[in-house]
């Protein structure tokens, strides 16, 4: 083998191995991508590559024929590197070239997607901002160099502009789409669960956590001020129903009492009756007016008491009730927080020394109480029973020390007789109480006796 056959060998093992790596590079330089607009929504591509106005930076562009209004999608997980939402200049003619709205949603692997032409004030999305495949991006519109309503969409190179380096890239079960291809999208995108949830702590929800906080309408404006530095408003109206509604939603796993607040940031807060809504259960929602124009930073709502379960909110609507013609009130959205508020726990009353023993006593002296013998006398049968023996006379003459004993006995019973407590009080001493049985034994033996002396008379 000659040396310039090897040469030629060796020059072409590296073309082939640079060729394959281009390959391979431009296999793996972008995530999976997915139609660029909603899922089950039908367009077709209106001009492909290196044709038309699709030159140099823009060779590997699509433009698809979408009508103004439509939405467009982010074909994969990524970031806002960069977004433009205020131009309104547009004409069919290259000198608008730059007056385009856009949004471009970087994936982080060097590669990005640059959605081109969009409408004015159509994104809710922020610089920085994570979206996720599916997730709308903004509405297409006439800005910039267009002909006609479409979506310019193609894959870039980052770099330091908006207007970067477009690369070939296929889309997943479509590949590369030539002139007129139609494509549907699938691009359903993975549902956005909200994950957060009330555990006995505390949670915070901002509202650029486009899980938690939902925005309806497209109403919103942008703060770079606040919680995190950032926050939105819109305005107040006096209409009868809710236009624009701000949520932000959570799941309670600790039922309990949290304490809520709002975040009310300094700027564009201006609405003197912002009615926050809270759902703390299935129930109707309670709701507490705030002034935002007045009541600044975290704004205690109260405290309230949230069950179990999923789709709680805090919600504030613009229909506060402020006229928007004659005030132009400014509603602010930020942050909200939620704090558990652990239940009181009553410490019992500390007792004295030995109070256990009193307290003893009393139990038992009221089990001893309902445990009286009912089958023997029960107190007002004793007190009668006894109250008959003191007034018969033929029993009292015979009955002695046993007697008084008797008396006191049934005295213990509760009977008022002042000369009986004027004996116990006179002898200055305790008088043990006597068994019953002792009282009948000496009743007997004194009739006894009284019999035996009457025989013996007789
Ligand atoms: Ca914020």
């Amino acid at each position: 083998m000659s040396t310039r056959r090897i040469v030629a060998r060796s020059l072409f093992a590296v073309a082939a191995f640079t060729a394959l790596s281009g390959l391979a590079t431009s296999a793996w330089a972008t995530p999976p991508l997915m139609v660029p607009w909603p899922c089950g929504t039908t367009y077709s591509v209106t001009q492909g590559h290196n044709t038309g106005s699709h030159t140099a930076e823009g060779s590997w562009a699509w433009d698809f024929g979408i009508p103004v209004g439509a939405e467009v999608a982010a074909p994969a997980a990524g970031q806002v590197r960069r977004m433009r939402m205020d131009s309104t200049r547009s004409g069919c003619d290259a000198a608008y070239a730059n007056d385009a709205n856009y949004v471009i949603v970087d994936f982080g692997d060097g590669t990005e997607a640059l959605f081109l032409h969009l409408q004015a004030n159509s994104s809710s999305l922020q610089v920085g901002q994570s979206v996720q495949a599916g997730q709308v991006v903004g509405r297409v519109g006439l800005s910039g160099w267009v002909c006609g309503a479409h979506l310019h969409f193609q894959i870039q190179n980052t770099c330091a502009s908006w207007w970067c380096q477009s690369i070939a890239a296929s889309f997943v079960g479509f590949g590369n789409p030539g002139l007129g291809t139609p494509l549907t999208s699938d691009n359903c995108g993975a549902p956005v669960t909200c994950d957060a949830r009330l555990n006995g702590g505390t949670t915070l929800i901002d509202e650029l956590d486009t899980a938690c906080f939902s925005r309806a309408t497209q109403w919103w404006w942008d703060v770079a001020e606040g919680y995190d530095g950032h926050h939105f408003y819109t305005f107040a109206t006096d209409a009868a129903a809710a236009d624009t509604v701000g949520r932000w939603s959570f799941g309670v796993d600790v039922a309990g009492d949290y304490r809520v607040e709002a975040f009310i940031p300094n700027n564009e807060a201006e609405s003197q009756q912002a009615r926050y809504q809270l759902a703390t259960g299935p129930q109707t929602p309670q709701s507490r007016l705030v002034n935002q124009a007045t009541e600044k930073g975290w704004v205690d709502l109260g405290v309230y008491s949230f069950t179990n379960g999923d789709a709680r909110f805090v919600s504030l609507a613009d229909n506060t009730g402020e006229n928007y013609d004659a005030l132009k009130r400014k509603l602010a959205y930020d942050a909200v927080r939620l704090t558990w508020v652990p239940p009181v726990v009553v410490e019992p009353e500390p007792q004295p020394e030995g109070s256990d023993d009193v307290a003893d006593v009393a139990q038992d002296q009221s089990q001893t109480d309902a445990s009286e013998p009912s089958d023997v006398l029960s107190p007002p049968d004793l007190r009668t029973d006894a109250a008959e023996e003191l007034t018969s006379s033929d029993v009292s003459a015979d009955l002695g020390p046993s007697d008084t004993q008797s008396t006191v006995d049934a005295d213990s019973g509760g009977i008022a007789d002042p000369s009986r407590e004027t004996v116990e009080g006179a002898c200055g001493c305790h008088v043990a109480s006597p068994r019953r049985e002792d009282f009948w034994l000496g009743l007997g033996m004194g009739l006894g006796l009284l019999g035996l002396v009457r025989r013996r008379l007789s």
